[in-house]
């Protein structure tokens, strides 16, 4: 069968183009660590103030023998809690986990200038672990439009040495 050489060159295109659409999916997965933040758990959003998000902040927990740290996170029209009004102070080479929830509108919470990025949605609790390498002030971005004071809402997470992490803020 003969195939016009131009019909030719925009099928090897073509399938050029999906090759490297996978391919960089592949690598952002493979190299720069992404992952897909599932919805952990469902949680009713009006009754926020009968489950764990009640108590907002840090708390420390032990795991496998290892100290770690669960910051649980409200995001709201229009600040985080804890974040806005003071900053969410965690230790670095630590292990933290976030859950994050919002009682009212879908809202984001972004670390500026790492990859822990994702929505906050009613509803749904988001669960994202990571490890901070060293002491570091990062901002908190709500990346999804939530209303007329959306820009103005951010916060802050305050990495601290390991030494000088203050235990006595911690949630009990
Ligand atoms: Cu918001």
């Amino acid at each position: 069968m003969h195939i016009h050489k131009f019909e030719r060159f925009w099928i090897k295109l073509s399938f050029g183009l999906i090759a490297f659409f996978i391919a960089s999916v592949i690598y952002g997965f493979v190299s720069m660590d992404l992952k897909v933040v599932g919805d952990y758990q469902t949680i009713d959003p009006q009754n926020l103030g009968e489950t764990e998000f009640a108590k907002t902040g840090v708390r420390e927990v032990t795991k496998n023998g290892q100290t770690e740290y669960e910051v649980y996170v409200k995001t709201m029209q229009f600040a985080f809690q804890p974040g806005t009004a003071s900053p969410i102070v965690v230790p670095a080479n630590t292990r933290v986990t976030f859950y994050i929830t919002s009682p009212d509108v879908l809202h984001g919470f972004d670390l500026a200038g790492t990859n822990i990025n994702t929505m906050a949605i009613p509803g749904q609790v988001a669960k994202l672990t990571t490890i901070f390498p060293e002491p570091r002030e990062y901002g908190i971005v709500c990346n999804e439009y939530c209303g007329p004071a959306h820009h103005i809402m951010e916060g802050k997470v305050k990495v601290v040495p390991k030494s000088e992490f203050d235990k006595s803020n911690l949630v009990q």
